[in-house]
């Protein structure tokens, strides 16, 4: 049932995390803020201080590459090389421990995540479905055909596709307006109406589809979990709302729930 009464913290933690150690079914929704202590800005972020000159409703879209494909490659060219740059954080690596507790004891878990930056693999965990895509692949304009770029700074942008003379490189990533993969969504519409803890991390919550995946699930039989550095839309919609960094809240919540796993 949801409880939108403000609960001390520590109290709700505790409780969010007896409900998770007796969970079956755990799925996982991360956004931007899961990556935020890995130093990879939100787009929030993104949109203040040093580069409010680049507007993700902007760029991220095909319109904006259609455009200005070079400004649009290069602002993605440098993402993914901080991406690669970066480490998982301690949340990325709780929740790879909670993957192993959940599968060691029979139970299911999969994380469904609107980052691109690959970190959940990084940190061990298994079950992840891209719902945006990911930012080290780019894909050819022409053939569609996939390659994952060399660790290093392209020269050319938008780079040259080595697929077809007069195609260019994009990132593979889903932008404003573009379907998101049809893996991906049947993905979640088969897993979410089955489980019994739902578990949404740093994300604003207003990109659609994935901020609707907690509205698939069985309001009866789940549990619904927020962590957030703030109060989102969905915040008064879960039955926990956990307010602080998730590098911070994730490791309490999963270590609480699991105190014997191994990191
Ligand atoms: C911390 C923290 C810390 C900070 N700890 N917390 C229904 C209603 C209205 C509109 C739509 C709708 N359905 C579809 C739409 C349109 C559109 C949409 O949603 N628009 C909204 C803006 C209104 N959606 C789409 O266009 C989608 N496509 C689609 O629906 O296609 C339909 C179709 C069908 C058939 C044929 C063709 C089309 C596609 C959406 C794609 C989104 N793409 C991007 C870019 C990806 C590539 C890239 O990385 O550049 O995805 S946009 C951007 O937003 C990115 C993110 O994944 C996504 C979500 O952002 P996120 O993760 O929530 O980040 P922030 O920055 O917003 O929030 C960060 C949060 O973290 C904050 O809350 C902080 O407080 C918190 N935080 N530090 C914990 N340390």
């Amino acid at each position: 049932m949801v409880n939108n009464r403000p609960r001390p913290p520590e109290l709700s933690l505790a409780k969010a995390s007896a409900k998770l150690a007796a969970s079956r079914c755990v799925a996982v929704l991360t956004g931007a803020g899961a990556s935020a202590e890995s130093g990879i800005r939100t787009f929030r972020d993104t949109m203040e201080g040093l580069w409010q000159e680049f507007d993700p409703a902007r760029l991220a879209s095909p319109e904006g590459f259609a455009r200005d494909p070079a400004t649009v490659t290069r602002w993605y060219d440098t993402r993914r090389l901080g991406c690669l740059a970066a480490e998982p954080n301690p949340s990325h690596l709780a929740l790879a421990q909670l993957e192993r507790a959940m599968v060691a004891k029979g139970g299911e878990f999969i994380i469904f995540t609107q980052n691109v930056d690959r970190l959940h693999q990084r940190a061990g965990s298994r079950h992840v479905v891209e719902l945006h895509g990911n930012i080290l692949e780019w894909r050819c304009t022409r053939t569609g055909r996939v390659v994952e770029l060399e660790p290093q700074a392209q020269t050319e942008f938008p780079p040259p596709s080595p697929f077809s003379k007069d195609g260019v490189l994009r990132p593979h990533v889903v932008w404003f307006g573009e379907e998101l993969p049809r893996a991906a969504l049947q993905k979640a519409l088969e897993v979410c109406p089955r489980v019994d803890y739902f578990l949404t991390i740093g994300t604003s919550s207003t990109v659609y589809p994935a901020a609707g995946l907690i509205e698939l699930v069985d309001r009866g039989d789940c549990t619904t979990v927020e962590v957030n550095r703030e109060s989102t839309g969905a915040s008064g919609r879960v039955d926990f709302a956990l307010v602080g960094s998730a590098g911070d809240i994730v490791p309490r919540l999963v270590a609480q729930a699991y105190p014997t796993s191994a990191a």
